[in-house]
């Protein structure tokens, strides 16, 4: 299993990537482009799984280098990978035209409501369980610079990996 942080440029990826794998930060360069992106590991129930902090994109269909470089790493995500999509809870409307896209394509999405401190300090409050209900998929507030909802985050990404084991056993039976 793979984790991949996708969003928006800015919406604060990077920052959600330290809260969940802490030091041990690999820097690749992708081959053939001049797009560098930030690859560690995080302990899920005493598993190591990677991390993936992919360049911000606003949609699937690139316009830029790093855009690019984005929706290939994407592509190479199988349903055993679990794709965050982190979006900036204080511009939300925007953040989720990818949102959208992701969902087409069939990605493995979990939503990361990001920024929630913000929010809270403009005191407005996202209807979280509303949205899983439009989309269907786990949603989850954090506020990544305050290291707020990681743990939920993570128990979630933790719960979607045994539900698609167990997806995949229901799959050999039939
Ligand atoms: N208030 C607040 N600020 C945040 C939060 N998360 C990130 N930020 C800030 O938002 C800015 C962007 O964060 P990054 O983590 O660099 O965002 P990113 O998505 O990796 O950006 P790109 O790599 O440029 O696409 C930084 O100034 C962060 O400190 C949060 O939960 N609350
Ligand atoms: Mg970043």
């Amino acid at each position: 299993m793979r984790i991949f942080l996708v969003g928006n440029p800015n919406v604060g990826k990077s920052t959600l990537f330290k809260e969940l794998t802490g030091a041990r930060i690999i820097i690749s360069n992708y081959p053939g482009t001049t797009v560098d992106y930030y690859t560690s590991r995080m302990n899920l129930n005493g598993n190591r799984v990677e991390v993936v902090d992919v360049p911000g994109i606003y949609s699937l269909n690139p316009t830029s280098e790093a855009e690019n470089v984005a929706v290939r790493i994407l592509e190479g995500c199988s349903d055993k990978d679990a794709v965050i999509n982190v979006v900036d809870g204080t511009n939300l409307r925007r953040n989720l035209f990818l949102t959208l896209d992701l969902l087409e394509k069939g990605y493995p999405v979990m939503l990361a409501v990001n920024m929630i401190d913000m929010l809270e300090g403009y005191g407005l409050v996202i209807d979280l369980e509303g949205l899983e209900e439009i989309f269907g998929v786990p949603v989850v507030g954090v506020s990544a610079r305050k290291g707020d909802g990681i743990e939920e985050l993570r128990s979630r990404i933790a719960d979607r990996r045994s539900v698609s084991l167990e997806e995949v056993l229901n799959g050999c039976s039939d």
